[in-house]
């Protein structure tokens, strides 16, 4: 009789209990690997994205202790909650704003407060924006007394883009504008006047600045118009239409790694767009995912 219970009752228990631990253990091996790339997405997230991508990767580790039937894979999670398939497509993380520019004009406008507190030596500044516009216009407009241009991102659609540092223009040939969200990224080092542009990832050709003086401290940066003068001047015709994000601005440089992730949703140190100090004039619109 006991023979009879361990054949028909325990061992297809203990079958069963070894099936389901091997199959949790394969499925643990493919979720790790699966999850490098994840990981690697906290090193580079930090506040509310970091803790977006440690609950997914809680959820699934949890959902497969449960021994839950995961027939389909989970997405992949990551900061901004896009597929790998179009990471430049989606917005920022929940909860952060959007600023559209609704019209072209002279008034409408947002004023940055960057923390500086002496003269840039190197610069990074990252921002998505996604616009029709068919001309010229000001991506990032960045004045010192006595210099309108001392960092200015201006893009010349459908496939140029200018970036001047220290009154120094420097044009980019790039890929042609499709009708998305782009992530732009210019990065420039004063010591060796290397400067770098990458859109959507993708780094250009690299170029060398003949200025090599540092930027700033006293600095007026300026989203949606283009600045003439410290903090005016402004032109309609140069003026932003659309809708940028994201706008953040670093005190180095950053690795082409990090910039050419997916999923960029690192915080700049001397302007975060989560925390920083964002002064809206005009029609300009605050908006949320
Ligand atoms: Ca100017």
């Amino acid at each position: 009789m006991l023979v009879l219970v361990r054949l028909v009752v325990v061992a297809p228990l203990l079958i069963l209990v070894q099936h389901r631990l091997h199959s949790t253990v394969c499925r643990l091996s493919a979720l790790l690997l699966k999850n490098l790339q994840t990981f690697e997405n906290l090193a580079l997230c930090t506040g509310a994205c970091r803790e977006e991508v440690l609950w997914v990767t809680v959820g699934e580790l949890l959902a497969l202790a449960l021994f839950l039937p995961l027939t389909t894979p989970l997405p992949l999670p990551t900061c901004s909650g896009a597929t790998l398939a179009s990471p430049f497509s989606r917005l920022s993380n929940p909860g952060q704003n959007i600023l559209l520019f609704p019209k072209q004009s002279v008034t409408d406008y947002v004023i940055l407060r960057p923390t500086v507190k002496q003269a840039l030596r190197q610069l990074t500044v990252c921002l998505r924006s996604y616009t029709g516009l068919q001309r010229e216009h000001s991506l990032f407009s960045l004045a010192t007394p006595g210099k309108d241009n001392a960092f200015l991102i201006y893009p010349y659609p459908p496939n140029k883009i200018s970036i001047s540092i220290n009154q120094e223009d420097l044009y980019f040939n790039v890929d042609p504008d499709v009708l998305d969200w782009k992530q732009t990224c210019v990065a420039w080092d004063s010591k060796t006047g290397l400067l770098q542009l990458w859109i959507n990832g993708k780094r250009y050709p690299r170029r060398v600045t003949a200025s090599r003086f540092p930027i700033g401290p006293q600095m007026s940066v300026i989203l949606g118009q283009e600045q003439d003068s410290f903090g005016g001047k402004f032109e309609a015709g140069q003026s932003f239409v659309g809708e940028m994000s994201d706008v953040n601005m670093w005190d180095y440089v950053l690795s082409t790694k990090t910039i050419s992730h997916y999923h960029l949703c690192k915080s700049g140190n001397i302007f975060s767009w989560a925390n920083g100090t964002k002064e809206i004039r005009g029609g300009v619109m605050a908006l949320k995912n």
